[in-house]
């Protein structure tokens, strides 16, 4: 048995609001809570273990203190970069720090790692310019005896057809368990041309949840672990012409939970009267950690209702739809290079030259 984790993205803050950066640090002790209880000894994390290069104090010691639990147990996280662990201006990583320390083990470079007789060979965030050469790279692969596992940070087209910047047809077909991170929601997969299941445990605040995988069924069979400390987000679309049941119905949905929820309320209908809804929805705004209501007058409503499975997502896949890849590039390439000019100059000349633009 080992422990699948990936983007606990400690130090994260939506909202800037210092209840929903503890729950980060709730989602990842509780999970390692778990992990010791279960006499785990392989932590797999697939990236993104701070949610900045520069993380705040507190996420670094909560990083440090549930490392040196895992250590006290006789167990071990072995991790990979994510792209929020990666500063762009070439410093040492933090997670790297803790490998330095002996609390955790790097295995973002490519070689086999052989940990209780199980080979675990990771690779670092690749950025989409950069996927050709990791295809490179996992075709030099060679297989070990035993139990492998690979350990990535990419998005998989079979998973998100969007936010996917490779094929599983990129992966060695080998491998008892791809361990993967990167994609927010969770996502379990068999595949015919793969040995072992494919899987996300997705960020373990926001899908609370992670991964225990048992080795010894052919390919890996995963159980979901679902954590008890996250807090449940909703979104709710009321009719006008039926606010108040509505309201009431909310109500009796979000109270008695562990945490105050984070709540969206879009009311739809005609001729609304704001300041009568705004008035209406105060015992939710109470019985929530924020509340964010949104009007859809009828004549104005938008094409888009469903909830996008992460901004993030919503906007490559617009991106995608608008421009096309060359959307996609500037979304994931240029736009984090906003404050760079020279940096997001020297990419669009690199794409360039490699003929990424037709
Ligand atoms: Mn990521």
């Amino acid at each position: 048995m080992i422990a699948h984790i990936s983007d606990t993205h400690l130090g994260a803050m939506p909202y800037g609001l210092r209840e929903r950066s503890e729950d980060f640090y709730d989602a990842f002790n509780e999970a390692l809570e778990i992990i010791l209880k279960d006499h785990i000894k392989v932590v797999v994390h697939s990236g993104d273990v701070f949610d900045s290069p520069k993380p705040p104090g507190l996420a670094v010691k909560n990083l440090y203190s549930g490392l040196v639990k895992l250590e006290n147990a006789g167990s071990k996280m072995f991790f990979v970069l994510g792209e929020h662990d990666i500063s762009r201006m070439k410093d040492v990583p933090f997670p790297l720090l803790l490998e330095e320390m002996g609390y955790a083990s790097y295995i973002g470079d490519g070689q086999s790692h052989i940990i209780e007789g199980i080979t675990l060979v990771g690779f670092n965030k690749h950025r989409r310019s950069e996927i050709r050469l990791l295809r490179e790279k996992l075709s030099n692969l060679k297989q070990n005896p035993g139990k492998n596992i690979l350990v990535l940070h990419q998005g998989l087209v079979e998973f998100h057809e969007y936010a996917g910047e490779m094929a599983t047809s990129d992966l060695p077909a080998w491998f008892d368990y791809y361990a993967m991170g990167h994609l927010h929601d969770p996502g379990t997969k068999r595949f015919s041309g793969l040995k072992g299941t494919v899987s996300y445990p997705g960020a373990t605040e926001a899908s609370g949840g992670f991964n225990v995988v048992d080795l010894s069924v052919e390919g890996s069979s995963v159980e979901r672990v679902n954590l008890q400390s996250s807090r449940k987000s909703f979104k709710f679309t009321l009719d006008y012409s039926d606010v108040e049941r509505g309201i009431n119905e909310i109500l009796k949905e979000i109270s008695g939970l562990r945490k105050k929820p984070v709540v969206t309320v879009v009311i739809r209908g005609k001729n609304i009267s704001r300041a009568t809804v705004n008035s209406l929805l105060k015992p939710v705004n109470e019985a929530s950690l924020i509340l964010q209501t949104k009007f859809e007058e009828e004549e104005t409503q938008q094409l888009l209702s469903e909830r996008p499975a992460d901004l993030r997502s919503e906007i490559l896949a617009q991106a995608q739809r608008i421009m096309g890849k060359e959307g996609v590039f500037a979304v994931e390439e240029l736009l984090p290079l906003s404050k760079d000019p020279e940096g997001m100059a020297k990419k669009l000349w690199e794409s360039f030259e490699k003929g990424e633009f037709d």
